[in-house]
């Protein structure tokens, strides 16, 4: 997929950026078959490590990441109605960025271990564990399915000061 074809990544305040996304279901395949691809090449040209369907204005429950570390081939990530089914008690702190706060980076703390299950493309089920940053990087995501910023996990006080700071800059930079 061509990345000057990706659809545009909304930023903060855009109201739709805080929807509850619906499920997809069978009547979704064509249009998850069409979306996902344009996701990524959004994801892969913003530069980022996942995006959620909400972030480019869709209300279907869908996620894309690819973590794969530099240097390394794309390890491209579909994830359809991706759930947290557990999470550790225990928590850890990493500093988080989102494409839709460009350029605005704050440390968060989540749960260090999850559990998570998402179906595939191709119609399989998939259940894992994940510490680390494909275990952040799901909290992230599944976050925005449900409405949710990396800035709703700060105090208030870091959370206006952040937002205060994108609105000063891309009112500065706006979009071309
Ligand atoms: O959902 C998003 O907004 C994407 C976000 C995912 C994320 C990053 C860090 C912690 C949790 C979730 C990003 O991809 S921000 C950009 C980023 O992290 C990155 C960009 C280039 C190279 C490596 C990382
Ligand atoms: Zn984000």
């Amino acid at each position: 997929m061509d990345a000057a074809r990706s659809p545009p990544i909304l930023h903060v305040p855009d109201p739709r950026l805080r929807l509850r996304a619906r499920l997809v279901t069978a009547a979704d395949a064509e249009a998850v078959r069409a979306l996902a691809p344009r996701m990524l090449a959004a994801m892969y040209a913003a530069p980022g490590i996942g995006l959620a369907a909400p972030q480019v204005g869709s209300d279907l429950r869908l996620v894309v990441m690819d973590l794969a570390r530099e240097g390394q081939p794309p390890a491209p990530m579909v994830l359809i109605n991706p759930e947290i089914t557990a999470a550790s008690r225990e928590t850890a702190i990493r500093e988080e960025g989102c494409l839709s706060l460009p350029g605005q980076y704050a440390d968060v703390e989540r749960p260090t271990r999850i559990r998570a299950r998402w179906d595939t493309l191709e119609g399989a089920k998939r259940e894992i564990e994940a510490e680390g940053l494909l275990g952040v990087c799901l909290q992230h995501e599944v976050d925005h399915l449900n409405g949710v910023l990396f800035v709703d996990h700060l105090s208030p006080l870091k959370r206006n000061m952040l937002l205060r700071k994108l609105a000063k800059e891309l009112k500065a930079k706006p979009r071309p």
